[in-house]
């Protein structure tokens, strides 16, 4: 298994669980100094770093991208995939395909999280799964020629009603009727909603494609009450050799979360190893 950090620069985000903030030079030197292998880059949009901006820094730095995130298309555009508006949904597909492209590029797959909604209102759960499925089935195969899958997160009951749970997680993909899509097993959300996360892993086995590495109360791992080692067996069991990235509050600071993370990671993983 490889580390990861998160990285974000979109504003609207403010307070979310991203560890660095604003500065991607300045988050790549720690990344590095601290050894992770890679980087998780939450940006507002496929414009927001060139390209050969990002690829100089990743080589400077000797660092991957591990994913990037696409959730800027909801806390800044208010797109989603199930939106009552069909114009809507094409352009929160648009944008998701914009960062597919910026991703696959750099062979990093990327995340759907936020972007895909919820049913209520006026959108019942059938619809709004048919929609979801569509967006997934043409979305998984646009990454394909990148040779990267596409990344599908069930999130907690306060963010999503789609998918909660590796299970519902796993109906989502078979619904999506494609073999390149792939799970986010995210620790924070999964401690709120499975009976027994490392169950769970065991149960998505080789759909896992992606971890979000966060302890219970959404600090970085060692900083709450999450019980890693059932964890960290359980992916070993399924062959898991994706990431754990570190999706956390900036708690205390930048730089203390990412020393926190790669001091669990190191003791779980390379010690435990
Ligand atoms: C949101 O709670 C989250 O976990 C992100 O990874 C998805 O946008
Ligand atoms: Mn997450």
């Amino acid at each position: 298994m490889k580390s990861a950090v998160t990285i974000s620069l979109v504003n609207e985000a403010r307070g979310g669980p991203f560890v660095f903030w604003d500065d991607l030079p300045g988050a790549c030197r720690v990344a590095r100094e601290l050894g992770f292998d890679a980087i998780e880059l939450f940006a507002p949009g496929p414009d927001a770093v060139e390209p050969a901006t990002l690829r100089r820094l990743l080589d400077e730095y000797g660092l991957k991208l591990a994913a990037v995130g696409t959730g800027a298309g909801w806390v800044k555009h208010k797109l989603n995939l199930c939106l009552p508006d069909a114009e809507a949904r094409r352009k929160a597909a648009a944008f998701i395909r914009s960062m597919i492209d910026y991703g696959g590029s750099f062979g990093a797959p990327a995340i759907i999280g936020s972007m895909q909604g919820c049913w209520g209102d006026t959108i019942d759960a059938a619809t709004a799964h048919g929609w979801l499925a569509e967006a997934l089935h043409d979305l998984a195969e646009h990454a394909r020629k990148y040779g990267v899958p596409l990344v599908y997160e069930p999130l907690n009951r306060y963010e999503t009603n789609m998918a909660t749970t590796v299970e519902q997680g796993l109906q989502v993909i078979s619904r999506a009727r494609t073999d390149n899509l792939v799970l986010l097993a995210d620790l924070f959300h999964m401690n709120i909603e499975e009976v027994d996360i490392a169950a769970a892993l065991r149960a998505g086995g080789s759909k896992i494609g992606h971890v979000h590495f966060v302890d219970t109360n959404r600090r970085a791992a060692g900083l709450g009450h999450m019980e890693y080692a059932p964890i960290i067996a359980a992916l070993r069991s399924i062959d898991y050799q994706g990431y754990l990235s570190a999706e956390v509050l900036s708690w205390p600071d930048a730089t203390g979360a990412a020393m926190q993370t790669m001091v669990a990671f190191n003791k779980l993983l390379v010690a435990g190893s």
